[in-house]
């Protein structure tokens, strides 16, 4: 295991920050993730934050400000858990680079995308004891963590909309698959937003702020945008882009490992699928002439609404080189696109292209 009790097998794409995802087969047949398992993605130092120390300050737009520590939250509201998957908008970035070069963003493969069962307290609970005023339109998420990549450095932050905010999905969560949750992934106390960016599940929250408009962090005003092809990252300002936030419909393949070499002949192929926010996954098609014709995969019962779904299928490949294409559908009918080159971005988010991988059979 490594210095965050990861998994040795973990790519990691930087240590400070650090930045961590399993290899594709690590996932596969897994309705929910090991926390060893689960990606890592940090924009600044991990903060080491004393959970008894710890203060939630609840302010903005409210009748009363709350100043809320760890058994407050305990005491005063009811536990509430949650199954849900966090993706991170750059999963998957790699097939954008592949593409054109982005620089100053990680190639992360498919990878940054796990399960876990999250408990705490609901953020609609929360919310409610503060008592939102009517012009409280988004609430925004404040950490203590700041990134040296940004030029000044930038403290992290977000928000997400009212509506969104009062989902009885959305958690401030103390635990990660019945154990406190670790510190890499927000402890003491994370936002969990289900079906939305990863991004919006701001780690070692430390204050919620009702307000009229979107934060202005730059993690909400700058980055996690898509821009047009021919944008300058580096020029942009704050609201330029289009703003992420309910996730995209993905799929990835999780066996065979890209890359691997095995015995032709018929093989399962399997994989995650997830439609993001509210809709659901329809349909998963696998292709091994590159999308010149499907077969339907057998998709799993979602274990939840704001779950991934494991799939499978059996088909004879080889001998020789074999590429094997998966794309997904949702419940809308709106189907994944073919090719990462229609979605390139200067940041890489949100590639959701048709996902390939590529395998020697003997
Ligand atoms: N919260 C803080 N405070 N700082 C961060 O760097 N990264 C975000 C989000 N919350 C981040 C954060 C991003 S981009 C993602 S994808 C998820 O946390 C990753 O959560 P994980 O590291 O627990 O997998
Ligand atoms: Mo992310």
């Amino acid at each position: 295991m490594n210095v965050w009790g990861k998994r040795d097998d973990m790519v990691v794409h930087e240590r400070e920050p650090f930045n961590a995802e399993p290899p594709r087969i690590a996932l596969a047949g897994l309705p929910e993730t090991p926390v060893d398992t689960f990606y890592g993605r940090n924009h600044g130092p991990v903060p080491d934050i004393d959970a008894a120390a710890w203060r939630l300050r609840v302010d903005g737009l409210v009748e009363r400000v709350l100043e809320l520590s760890l058994d407050d939250l305990r005491a005063r509201f009811h536990a509430a858990e949650v199954v849900a998957t966090l993706e991170c908008a750059g999963n998957r970035r790699a097939g954008l680079t592949e593409v054109r070069d982005i620089p100053g963003e990680a190639a992360w493969g498919a990878g940054a995308i796990a399960t876990a069962r999250w408990s705490g307290v609901r953020l609609a609970d929360v919310l409610a004891a503060a008592g939102p005023a009517q012009q409280a339109r988004h609430i925004a998420f404040a950490a203590p963590d700041v990134s040296r990549l940004a030029d000044p450095p930038q403290p992290y932050g977000g928000s997400i909309p009212v509506g969104k905010a009062l989902g009885p999905e959305v958690l401030l969560a103390w635990s990660m698959n019945g154990r406190p949750l670790p510190r890499v992934h927000g402890g003491p106390v994370r936002v969990v937003v289900p079906g939305w960016i990863g991004a919006r599940s701001v780690k070692w929250l430390t204050g919620i702020t009702a307000q009229d408009q979107p934060s202005g962090n730059y993690f909400q005003a700058t980055a996690y945008r898509v821009l047009p092809a021919d944008a300058d990252p580096s020029k942009a300002g704050p609201g330029e882009g289009i703003s992420l936030g309910p996730l995209a419909l993905n799929c990835a393949v999780l066996s065979p490992e890209d890359g691997a070499c095995l015995p032709s002949g018929p093989t399962e192929i399997t994989g995650y699928a997830l439609a993001g926010d509210d809709r659901t996954v329809a349909r998963v098609d696998v292709s091994l002439d590159g999308g010149g014709s499907w077969v339907q995969a057998e998709l799993d019962e979602a274990p939840g609404p704001w779950v991934w779904q494991h799939w499978r299928t059996r088909l004879t490949l080889g001998p020789g080189a074999v590429e094997v294409t998966a794309r997904a559908w949702d419940c809308t009918a709106a189907a994944m696109p073919e090719s990462p080159a229609q979605l390139w971005n200067p940041k890489g988010y949100a590639n959701n292209s048709w996902d390939r991988v590529r395998l020697t059979c003997r």
